[in-house]
């Protein structure tokens, strides 16, 4: 199996990668609108098909990504029917199975925080994604969207307690950076909901919390229940497809394809980032390339235009990738890397000037 964990800071969100490592089909649990190009470009960076985003509950504080990676990489969006939102593709009930290749994930309702949550549990109980039900050492707060902190007792108690105890508990957030937990640790040291906590005990301390609600609720609650279609089409960020078919990495650096770059010779500022004396050498150069070393970048900045956008090549895509992050970071905005760089460019027969056979 293939499985990641991807953080939010903003809302201190985790989302889990899922995949099945033969077929390379794979789901994706609570994702963040914000990040829903990094978490494409590391499932195609991992070969990987996503069949499914699955939503732990309509969250508050943050807006899912299911309805941009729908767009994106089609992955169908399934969230428990209780949840109430519209534009599923699937409607969960209780027990029922996802599959992705070999694997299957098992829907297990476990209301409380909302009255929608759902929990996820791997087939060989190994893992379970407990959205906001159990949180490492706590549990999600149940004083709104149809919270109950009754219900959320016996949730946890009834459906997840009763996994084994080393089952390992991935919860949808961690507000001090922790990020794993397992079953029989939370049956003895959760403070609100270990064995030892009696049902009027739990109750009553979820009283009296005293938390702020979510900075963003009156936005994300409503587009949450859109499945996080944004409401008009210009909030869909296109900067990929504005002046050329670019692409970002899991590592954030924003890249084009060699071929694009030899069919638009003249649309963009081609910038070599090399040594001169690989300039001049025997992997040749890009017609009409200005040569710029990495380390005299920043401080030859008035040689680059703003009014054209500007790739980075160096010999194999990493200086350059440096470079693409620091103009970037200066303030250019339209600014990507030629991807593999001249190995790669050499490597498809592109045109050179200068250089060996
Ligand atoms: N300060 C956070 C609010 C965090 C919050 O209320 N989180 C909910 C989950 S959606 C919760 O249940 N927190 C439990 C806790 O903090 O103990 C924000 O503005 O987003
Ligand atoms: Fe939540």
């Amino acid at each position: 199996m293939i499985f990641r964990q991807l953080f939010d800071p903003q809302s201190s969100t985790y989302t889990y990668l899922v995949a099945d490592s033969l077929t390379r089909e794979a789901v994706l649990i609570d994702p963040v609108f914000e990040h829903a190009r990094r978490d494409a470009a590391l499932a195609g960076e991992l070969g990987l098909r996503l069949l499914f985003t699955l939503e732990t509950h309509v969250h508050a504080d943050h807006v899912t990504a299911a309805s941009l990676l729908k767009r994106r990489l089609g992955a169908k969006i399934a969230l428990a029917k209780a949840a109430g939102a519209e534009g599923a593709d699937r409607y969960l009930a209780d027990g029922e199975l996802i599959a992705f290749g070999m694997r299957t994930l098992e829907a297990r309702a476990t209301p409380g925080h909302t009255a929608g949550c759902m929990s996820y549990v791997l087939d060989d109980r190994s893992m379970a994604f407990t959205g906001d039900a159990l949180l490492i050492r706590g549990c999600g707060r149940t004083d709104f969207q149809q919270g109950s902190a009754a219900l959320l007792y016996r949730s946890v108690r009834e459906r997840l307690f009763s996994l084994p105890d080393d089952c390992l508990v991935y919860p949808a957030h961690d507000y001090g950076g922790l990020t794993c937990s397992s079953i029989g640790e939370e049956k003895t040291y959760n403070p609100r909901l270990a064995q030892s906590v009696g049902e009027a005990d739990f109750t009553g301390s979820m009283k009296n919390l005293d938390l702020a609600h979510p900075k963003l609720m009156a936005v994300a609650v409503p587009a949450n229940l859109r499945c996080g279609r944004p409401e008009k089409e210009d909030m869909i960020d296109t900067t990929d497809t504005d002046w050329a078919p670019l692409a970002v990495t899991f590592a954030g650096v924003w890249e084009l394809q060699p071929d694009w770059v030899a069919e638009n010779p003249g649309a963009v500022q081609v910038i070599d980032v090399r040594e001169p004396a690989e300039f001049a050498g025997a992997l040749g150069r890009i017609a009409g390339a200005t040569l710029i070393p990495l380390g005299s970048l920043l401080n030859n900045k008035e040689l680059l235009s703003k009014d054209k956008p500007i790739v980075l090549v160096c010999r194999s895509g990493a200086r350059s990738a440096q470079a693409t992050v620091m103009l970037r970071s200066a303030g250019f905005a339209r600014v990507a890397n030629l991807a593999g760089g001249m190995l790669r460019w050499r490597a498809q027969y592109l045109p050179v000037e200068g250089g060996a056979e």
